[in-house]
């Protein structure tokens, strides 16, 4: 190429550090890349958005790979306000950076999660919105119809990738993402012999993975939902298991099976009767006996962690957590479910206006930059999946609330768990 045409041109690219400040601001790190929080220069034509923040992705390794080509592709077809923005791509000719810039999250359900897990842990009461769990179910149901109707798969729902924006002009909408993780390693037909054993969680998988099903399907992602929305309720992982060090390309994971089996019940052949017909039918068969599991029930499971079996929210979380790939719900039909026509109905804040009692993203220290031990805490180790890693990083405050509350958000506030209201109002299982 000529010589002067290519110093022109690159004269004239803007570079990311030119326009976005995020020096230190590293946020998040994985084998995806890193990520940053970054605010437009001052004095750039940016600068209109001063006030807005966002994230900057620099995806891992050099040049527009495959994985860089598909994320790039894919995001910029999709426009949905429950599914990450992907705003401008920026290419770093110098070092053969890709960099992408996103709208910055505050939060994300792995961290809200965990944040509850603690409160009840030391019996701290937390005050959130009545209606938190049925309004983040309800906006991840609209983000994965959106994808399905457009024929994408996300194959890794979990709730670390579940993004909710705090202040700002999209407070409180969450937002499905995709840290980028399962492209190494859910692929059921790719061969994980060759890699190095990586801590995976299953805890989300469906049991038709798990069985061997060759392909992924829209039920898949379902299940994936239904896991969180128990997850949402009780603040427990509902098919919490030892994690695995992966090493065969075996998609049979007896041990999360066994769970899952010990939380639903050992699955009817007339309630799921094509699962003959999995490749792993055979193995299950031979592994597991039928009578261990009788007087296991998702009714049972959830009873012990106070939502009862006659509330709607157990009846959908039922319907999405069904068995059979075939007769799982839809994300249509689940967000026609009566659950979300029964007060309190789903607001796109899904703090209700209230305050945001979760602590703002950590930034990582230049020691986390480095970090690539793999601590394998139940929490997440630095290389597990189902949550960001384990992070030294300073700690900033938590986010300032939108002030003092008026009546109608006090009306709409409680010391409550995240999503089930028994009519007194008490939710002491899970957070009071
Ligand atoms: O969500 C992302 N990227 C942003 C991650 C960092 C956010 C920090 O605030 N990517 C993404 N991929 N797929 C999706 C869905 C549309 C399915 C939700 C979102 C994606 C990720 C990696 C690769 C290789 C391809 C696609």
């Amino acid at each position: 190429m000529d010589y002067d045409y290519k110093l022109k041109c690159s004269n004239k690219r803007v570079k990311v550090e030119d326009v976005y400040e995020f020096e230190g601001c590293k946020v998040g790190r994985g084998t995806y890349g890193h990520v940053y929080k970054a605010k437009p220069k001052a004095g750039t034509e940016e600068k209109d958005d001063e006030a807005k923040e966002y994230a900057l992705k620099l995806i891992e390794g050099a040049g527009i790979s495959m994985s860089a080509c598909r994320e790039i592709a894919l995001l910029r077809e999709l426009k949905h306000p429950n599914v990450i923005t992907l705003n401008k791509v920026f290419l770093s000719h110098a070092d053969r950076k890709v960099w992408l810039l996103l709208n910055f999250s505050e939060h994300d359900l792995w961290h809200i999660i965990k944040f509850h897990r603690n409160a009840k842990a030391t019996s701290k009461p937390v005050d959130v919105a009545k209606g938190m769990v049925k309004s983040l179910l309800y906006q991840i149901l609209d983000g994965i119809h959106y994808l399905h109707a457009n024929w994408v798969l996300h194959r890794d729902l979990k709730p670390a990738n579940i993004l909710v924006m705090g202040e700002g002009p999209e407070r409180g909408r969450a937002k499905v993402a995709d840290m980028g993780f399962a492209r190494l390693f859910n692929n059921p037909l790719k061969s994980l012999a060759d890699m190095d054993p990586v801590v995976v969680t299953f805890w989300y998988r469906a049991p038709e993975l798990l069985l061997g099903a060759r392909h992924y399907t829209k039920a898949i992602d379902i299940w994936a939902i239904g896991c969180i929305f128990a997850e949402l309720l009780t603040s427990e992982p509902i098919f919490h298991c030892r994690q695995e060090d992966i090493k065969t390309s075996n998609p049979y994971h007896h041990d999360q099976l066994d769970r899952i089996f010990n939380v639903m019940g050992y699955p009817q052949e007339r309630d799921w009767e094509d699962i003959r017909k999995m490749p792993e039918f055979q193995a299950l068969q031979k592994d597991f006996t039928k009578n261990n599991y009788v007087g296991s029930s998702l009714g049972k499971y959830m009873d012990k962690h106070k939502i009862k079996s006659d509330t709607k929210a157990f009846q959908l979380l039922q319907r999405l957590l069904t068995m059979d790939p075939n007769k799982r719900l839809t994300s249509s039909k689940a967000m026609e479910d009566p659950y979300f026509q029964e007060d309190p109905k789903p607001c796109a804040d899904v703090f209700e206006g209230g305050p945001i009692p979760y602590p703002r993203r950590e930034f990582l220290s230049d020691e986390d930059n480095e970090d690539k031990s793999s601590s394998k805490s139940a929490t997440g180790g630095a290389n597990s999946t189902h949550g960001p890693p384990v992070k030294r990083g300073r700690v900033v405050p938590p986010s300032t609330s939108s002030g003092t509350m008026n009546n109608y958000q006090k009306h709409h506030h409680q010391m409550t768990s995240m999503g089930m209201h028994s009519k007194s109002g008490s939710n002491q299982y899970t957070f009071n």
